[in-house]
């Protein structure tokens, strides 16, 4: 297996810099927003976001942990591990993961979303989209387009679960 690294930590963090000012410039109503990670490194793209939208805004924004499995069509699981404790009626929700691939997640997300209450608005935002759209969805906030091939896969390290930030690509 090749491993070659695309993204370097400074440029992961100017990444999630030019993605919160994004959210800011397209979000006149910024009390309305509460952020959405998609467990795992979701969540934890989610939290560094929230911490600039603090840094940059003064913002207090809630975060959610989204646990899409019990939602997907093609898996099953029996547990269903996600926690947002706001009520997310009339609210404008920014789902956030580390990749869109097939975009299957993100609908098994909207679908999770959807059962907790009817919010005003739901974006998405990815660190990486890696291409091969199986349902019609698309990013609001990308942070890098990298063109992959099915059997590449997307390797995000991210210092809160692997002790380093870095965005590598594997193939055979
Ligand atoms: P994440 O923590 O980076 O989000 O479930 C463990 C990991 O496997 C999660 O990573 C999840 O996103 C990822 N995963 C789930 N489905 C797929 C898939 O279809 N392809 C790849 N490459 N990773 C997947
Ligand atoms: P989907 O195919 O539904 O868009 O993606 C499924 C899940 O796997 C999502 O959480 C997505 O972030 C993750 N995923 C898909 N492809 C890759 C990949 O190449 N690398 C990593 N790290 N995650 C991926
Ligand atoms: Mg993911």
């Amino acid at each position: 297996m090749k491993q070659k690294e695309i993204i370097d930590e400074i440029t992961m963090k100017r990444a999630i810099t030019r993605i919160t000012y994004e959210i800011i410039e397209r979000n006149k109503e910024m009390d309305q927003l509460v952020l959405v990670g998609i467990k795992t490194r979701g969540v934890f793209l989610a939290q560094r976001i929230q911490e600039r939208l603090k840094q940059l805004e003064g913002l207090s924004i809630p975060l959610g942990e989204m646990d899409t499995k019990p939602f997907r069509d093609d898996r099953q699981a029996d547990v269903d591990t996600t926690e947002i404790n706001v009520d997310i009626t009339d609210k404008d929700i920014i789902l956030v993961d580390d990749v869109l691939y097939t975009g299957r997640t993100i609908r098994a997300a909207i679908d999770g979303l959807v059962k907790l209450g009817r919010p005003a608005r739901v974006q998405l935002a990815v660190l990486v989209d890696r291409g091969h759209r199986e349902l019609p969805i698309r990013a609001d906030y990308i942070g890098k387009n990298i063109p992959t091939a099915k059997e590449e896969e997307i390797i995000v390290q991210m210092n809160e679960c692997d002790g380093s930030d870095s965005i590598l690509i594997a193939s055979e």
